[in-house]
């Protein structure tokens, strides 16, 4: 049991690299693993990777959790954050095992909303051990050279001491770089849902049947692993409120940022009636159309977001964010 994300990631990737059980290379990439791999975190909050080798992509981390809350498997609404995301797609138009939000909220022919089943079955029964919301489709075997499986099997909440837990059941995760964009995007998901049901949140679970990391990644991975003394911040908690509502305001924004139909100050930011955070997540996204535009970086955004924000930011673009 880990108290943050932080810790638990270096933990684990020491573990894998310096101890692993098996050397193989699945569909011919060179990797190292670990099989039936598990870990928890205490408080899921606590989601950043503060390595300074590392180099976290916060603005992507938050754009892939609201690309899931959004129920969209369209491609280019992602790519345009991670352009590695392309290489997921067999048709260059749509992600099928890796929009997990497409999984969530529309599942299957019958368009199954898991999120609202979730939620009716935990408020009738507060104990349920039947809250799931199923990821994995045995439709994607079916297809052949599927480039897209989806690693992620499921999700599991509970409501136990009166707080949401919840487990994650991978088939697969690469540890060193897919593990924390993974975990980000579920203590996100575990996050809202706790709002929405009115509880504080509880743990989060990691389960995974192989967890391994790709020989190519090796020289990175010792260099992060290395680093002894890491920054340490504080993750903003989601306000106990409709999130929504905000999420669906912020992603109208979102949208015409991304098109380069819209640019925002710091004032536009502040008039949208926002709460604090959603408007931090709003500002991210701002600073990444400067980024992805060549635009001017606007100083007065950068200067307004949270130390944490601006440390992300530094760190991952240091000629860029001051
Ligand atoms: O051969 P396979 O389908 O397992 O390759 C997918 C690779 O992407 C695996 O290394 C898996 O661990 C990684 N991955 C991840 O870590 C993929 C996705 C997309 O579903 C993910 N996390 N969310």
């Amino acid at each position: 049991t880990y108290k943050t994300f932080d810790s638990a990631y270096m933990s684990v990737l020491d573990d894998l690299y310096y101890h692993a059980d098996f050397y193989n290379a699945p569909r011919g990439f060179k990797s190292r693993e670990k099989l039936a791999f598990d870990f928890e975190i205490e408080n899921p909050v606590q989601r950043g990777i503060y390595n300074t080798k590392r180099k976290c992509n916060i603005i992507f981390n938050f754009a892939e959790a609201l690309w899931y809350l959004s129920g969209s498997n369209k491609l280019s609404d992602i790519s345009y954050y991670n352009q590695r995301m392309t290489n997921y797609s067999m048709n260059k138009q749509t992600l099928t095992g890796t929009a997990y939000g497409s999984k969530i909220f529309h599942f299957g022919q019958a368009q199954l909303n898991q999120w609202e089943n979730v939620k009716k079955i935990l408020r009738k029964d507060p104990d349920s051990k039947r809250a799931v919301i199923q990821i994995f489709d045995a439709n994607e075997l079916a297809v052949a050279d599927n480039l897209d499986v989806s690693c992620t099997l499921g999700l599991q909440f509970l409501i136990r001491h009166n707080k949401l837990q919840m487990i994650t059941y991978m088939r697969a995760n690469d540890a060193f770089r897919g593990m924390v964009s993974d975990v980000f995007s579920f203590t996100i998901i575990q996050e809202l849902m706790a709002t929405e049901l009115n509880l504080a949140v509880g743990n989060y679970y990691h389960r995974v049947g192989t967890m391994h990391i790709y020989e190519p990644d090796n020289q990175w991975v010792t260099h992060v692993l290395k680093e002894k003394r890491y920054n340490q911040f504080v993750f903003p908690s989601m306000p106990k409120e409709n999130n929504w509502l905000m999420i669906q305001k912020l992603m109208t924004y979102e949208k015409q940022l991304r098109q380069n139909q819209l640019t925002m100050s710091w004032q536009s930011i502040e008039q949208t009636g926002l709460s604090i955070y959603w408007q931090q997540v709003l500002a991210l996204l701002s600073i990444y159309q400067m980024i992805y535009y060549h635009k001017i970086i606007d100083d007065v955004i950068v200067a307004h977001l949270l130390p944490i924000y601006r440390f992300f930011l530094h760190n991952k673009w240091p000629n860029i964010i001051k």
